[in-house]
């Protein structure tokens, strides 16, 4: 109730000045609306293009999604996570905009954006993840900076096997390499049996153009895979017989493993199945002991969530939560648990299982697979890629929510 006061006092104050003036000169609520400055019908005009509520404080890091904020399995497109390795977004016309297809071709063709639109289309719910999304920030007490290099939107454009059947792929083509009209040409070498399974070019998100930050006008989709593949501003694809080690690729998200004796292993493709509690979780803070309900986010590069379980114990006991249906493959999935807390310091955490079986490992699996203790992770140097870990929330009894991925 509290919170509501400043507002009703500002609204009577301002009720007061109005009043003050000569009788008359009190417009329509609209007329004074500081947006209504802007002309009837521009863009800027939110009754033809709406706005949130200037109450509705959430905000990316500008790179980050705040998960601590998210409703339902959609990502409102303006709070997309956005990763540009540094450089601006190209800044595209989408009249001037063309998608070569060449290489290993029959027919090298070009589309204009029109032409992509007036070709059989799907819509699909995906969530695109970079996979450094929880490694980079995996000591963070806040979920934006733990789990925001990722979002999920629908998306909707053209299946690449329709553009490639026209184009007509040769003998002996095994890849492709895409790339975007971004300044440092973002290119990703993509195997071409993955390229004709799902993947699609992309011209709209949650409804409307893809987002000027998120690829606009045209953008790559290629569902469960590591969010490089996701080329975005995407400009050309080369059929080829190789992968083509561009920059990023054979770089920053190389893996590194200690047991792997100084060799690198380039090509990284499926995320793994993944979940994390976005209510609570850190930096909220519970107002005090009572009923809660635990709400997150559970999602795999290998298709459909199947299940999730909850643990407010600590790990010691787990029970079942509930899918909010429907589910979608290869997207995020909502699941939602009842808990009453009694006050007391306790750890919450969620554990993922995908239709194939798959289910998120725990901190000491990771260290494992790496051939690592846990502890190495709080002080590596070395870059960290997908990082699906069971991840922990302690409660403490001032009702403050932490990262407890260490303790
Ligand atoms: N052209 C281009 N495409 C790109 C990138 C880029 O820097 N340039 N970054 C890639 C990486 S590493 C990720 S994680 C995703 C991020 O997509 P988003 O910025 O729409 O969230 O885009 C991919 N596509
Ligand atoms: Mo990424």
């Amino acid at each position: 109730m509290n919170d509501k006061e400043p507002v009703r006092r500002r609204f009577l104050k301002q009720g007061a000045a109005l009043a003050g003036l000569a009788m008359g000169a009190v417009g329509s609520a609209g007329a004074q609306a500081p947006e209504s400055a802007a002309p009837a019908g521009s863009p800027a005009d939110r009754r033809f293009y709406g706005a949130r509520s200037p109450f509705e404080k959430s905000l990316r890091t500008p790179t980050h999604t705040p998960f601590q904020d998210s409703i339902g399995i959609i990502t409102p497109s303006s709070l997309h996570f956005v990763n540009n390795h540094g450089y601006n977004p190209p800044d595209i016309d989408p009249q001037q905009h063309r998608l070569l297809i060449h290489g290993m071709v029959d027919r090298p063709l070009v589309f204009t954006v029109e032409e992509l639109k007036r070709m059989p289309s799907l819509s699909r719910v995906h969530f695109v993840e970079c996979a450094g999304n929880t490694a980079e920030g995996r000591d963070a007490d806040s979920i934006q900076e733990s789990h925001g290099f990722m979002s999920c939107s629908e998306w909707s454009g053209v299946s690449l096997s329709v553009l490639l059947a026209e184009a007509g792929v040769q003998q002996g083509a095994s890849w492709i390499v895409a790339e975007g009209a971004d300044a440092p040409r973002h290119s990703k070498s993509i195997p071409l049996d993955k390229a004709t399974e799902d993947v699609f070019v992309a011209y709209g998100q949650n409804g409307e153009a893809v987002r000027p930050e998120n690829g606009y006008p045209l953008r790559l989709i290629v569902p469960g895979w590591e969010g490089i593949n996701h080329v975005k501003w995407l400009r050309r694809i080369k059929v080829v017989d190789e992968p083509y080690m561009a920059r990023m690729e054979s770089t920053m998200y190389v893996t590194l493993w200690p047991k792997l004796q100084g060799k690198g292993r380039w090509f990284n493709f499926e995320m793994g199945p993944k979940s994390v509690i976005t209510r609570p979780s850190a930096p909220l803070k519970l107002p005090g002991p009572g009923f809660y309900e635990i709400s997150g986010l559970a999602w795999s590069g290998g298709g459909l969530i199947r299940r999730v379980e909850v643990s407010t114990d600590g790990g010691r006991t787990w029970k079942d939560a509930r899918l909010d249906e429907p589910l979608h493959r290869i997207a995020h999935s909502r699941f939602r648990f009842p808990w009453s807390w009694n006050g007391e310091e306790t750890v919450l955490m969620s554990r993922s299982t995908d239709e194939r079986g798959q289910v998120q490992p725990a901190l000491a699996d990771i260290s494992k697979m790496w051939g690592v203790e846990p502890q190495f992770f709080k002080t590596t140097k070395t870059r960290v890629n997908h990082w699906n870990a069971i991840h922990p929330w302690r409660v403490a009894r001032d009702g403050s929510v932490h990262n407890a991925v260490f303790s």
